[in-house]
């Protein structure tokens, strides 16, 4: 009885905080489903970081010239950087780094789906630093607002991050979308690829979102799924417009009374088909990771023997 009325009075305690938008941190009670949900979806974070460093690590060594090539790797490492904070603010929650790792690996947990398209060609850089960070930024901008103090922190440098890359993206479609007609056509080829797997990114339609209510209550989510993705379409189609590419939605049109862009159907069937690990490159991704672990084993080996020996000599 003792115990019950202490759990609610730290439930009360907790409700009051996320009332009053003062943050959880790590050795403040939470209710065990507030971590779960947040070491669920700060984990999947981490691991698309990670994986996400893949698709655009295809073309560092294929770059255009020597500063884009310096871009792109700089870009690709602020990726690593992130999955790094974001395993980080997990263990804050208890959650085992390497397990968390593990789970990766065997395909039990999940990563953003976006990262499953191959890269075809040097514009896709273009459209994924457009298309994806720009989505990735649209979805993080609202986390450092959240309810967990760590995950709300990681997200204000990688948002400052995620702009930079936006921008290169932007950058490199544009300069194509104003070259010669192969560079044009490639730009495009690019957008048409990567349009609707970026609107995917935001998660299933909001009456298919299991997690969505609950994260908003929590205020781990302060939009929903529908809401950013809407908020992209619009930022996004006029910056297509403005260099001169079309987005592939047959169904697109600017609403004047809502002030809002109505467009397609996404395929849902596609999205959880990827989801569940039948996209084009999922085996290809998590082999790549898998090998990863195993060939830097000796490192963390060695690592781990440097300091055992530092660590005796300092005792001895
Ligand atoms: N892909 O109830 P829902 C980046 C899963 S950017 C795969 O709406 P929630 C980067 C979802 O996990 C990308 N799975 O869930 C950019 C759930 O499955 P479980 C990473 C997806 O959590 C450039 C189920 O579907 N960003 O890193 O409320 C270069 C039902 O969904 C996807 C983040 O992770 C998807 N697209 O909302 C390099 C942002 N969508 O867990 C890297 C943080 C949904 O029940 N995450 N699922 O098995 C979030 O904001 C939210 O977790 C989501 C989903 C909006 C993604």
């Amino acid at each position: 009885m003792e115990n019950m009325k202490n759990i609610e009075e730290l439930q009360r305690k907790f409700q009051e905080k996320i009332d009053n938008d003062i943050r959880i941190e790590p050795n403040d009670w939470m209710p065990e489903d507030y971590r779960q949900t947040l070491i669920r979806q700060i984990s999947q974070h981490a691991h698309s970081e990670i994986v996400g460093m893949l698709p655009e690590g295809n073309w560092i060594t294929r770059a255009p010239n020597l500063r884009r090539k310096a871009v792109l790797l700089a870009k690709v490492q602020d990726e690593a950087g992130h999955g790094l904070y974001l395993y980080s603010a997990c263990e804050t929650l208890g959650a085992d780094r390497e397990e968390t790792i593990d789970d990766l690996h065997s395909g039990k947990a999940k990563y953003s789906s976006i990262f499953n398209y191959p890269t075809l060609t040097w514009a896709d850089m273009g459209a994924i630093g457009w298309l994806v960070d720009g989505a990735a930024i649209m979805n993080q901008v609202p986390l450092c607002r959240c309810s967990y103090g760590p995950y709300a922190r990681a997200m204000v440098r990688v948002c400052k991050e995620e702009s930079f890359h936006q921008r290169q993206g932007f950058e490199i479609i544009s300069k194509l979308a104003q070259g010669t007609p192969v560079q044009k056509e490639m730009a495009q080829d690019a957008l048409n690829r990567f349009w609707w797997p970026a609107l995917m990114m935001f998660g299933p339609n909001d009456a298919e979102s299991k997690h969505t209510k609950q994260s908003m209550d929590w205020k781990i989510k302060r939009f929903t799924n529908d809401e950013l993705r809407q908020q992209f379409v619009d930022v996004t189609v006029p910056q297509a417009e403005m260099i001169g590419l079309t987005v592939p939605d047959k169904d697109l049109k600017f609403n004047e009374e809502t002030g809002h862009y109505e467009f397609g159907e996404i395929d849902w069937t596609e999205f959880w088909e990827v989801v569940k690990g039948n996209g084009p490159c999922n085996h290809d991704r998590i082999e790549t990771r898998r090998a990863a672990k195993e060939n830097g084993a000796w490192v963390r080996e060695a690592a781990n023997a440097y300091a055992a020996k530092k660590k005796m000599r300092k005792t001895a």
